[in-house]
């Protein structure tokens, strides 16, 4: 089962500044751990992270074109402007997780609208970078049940 991992802009920043917010983990470091748990779960993932809006659609659409049954979604900022992104994941039916290292519901006000939420499978908000490894847990276990 192949499971499409998507970071949008700014993420490839994880660890390397406002760690108080985003904490030290590094997208390296979610990328080794998450391939570990994917071993360990029998699933494959294809990392992919852009600062591009454009960029993460075709990669959906690509990933709808593979036959790819699920991803773990953090869109970043996107998350709170992109109904182009919302659209994609709507065109491809591709199930996915929302994931948010920071509680975006503790934050500014316009961070706690998301155009993927209501047609997401799950969320994952605020508990730093472990939560990706939750969202793919979750996302396998919803796929498989
Ligand atoms: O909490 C999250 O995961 C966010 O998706 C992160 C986005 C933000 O726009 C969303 O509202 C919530 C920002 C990603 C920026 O990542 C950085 C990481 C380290 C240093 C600077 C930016």
């Amino acid at each position: 089962m192949k499971i499409l991992v998507l970071n949008g802009p700014n993420l490839n920043l994880l660890g390397t500044r406002e760690p108080e917010r985003y904490g030290a983990t590094t997208l390296e470091d979610v990328t080794t751990r998450l391939d570990e748990l994917a071993e360990e779960l029998g699933v494959v993932l294809w990392h992919v992270q852009s600062n591009h809006e454009g960029e993460l659609i075709d990669q959906v659409h690509e990933a709808g074109r593979q036959g790819f049954k699920g991803a773990v979604v953090n869109a970043g900022a996107y998350t709170h402007t992109s109904i182009a992104l919302r659209d994609a994941f709507l065109g491809t039916a591709i199930p996915f997780v929302e994931v948010h290292v920071s509680n975006v519901y503790a934050r500014e006000p316009f961070r706690h609208k998301s155009l993927l939420a209501d047609v997401a499978v799950g969320a994952v908000i605020g508990l730093g970078a472990q939560g990706y490894e939750l969202g793919l847990r979750g996302l396998v276990a919803k796929l498989r049940a």
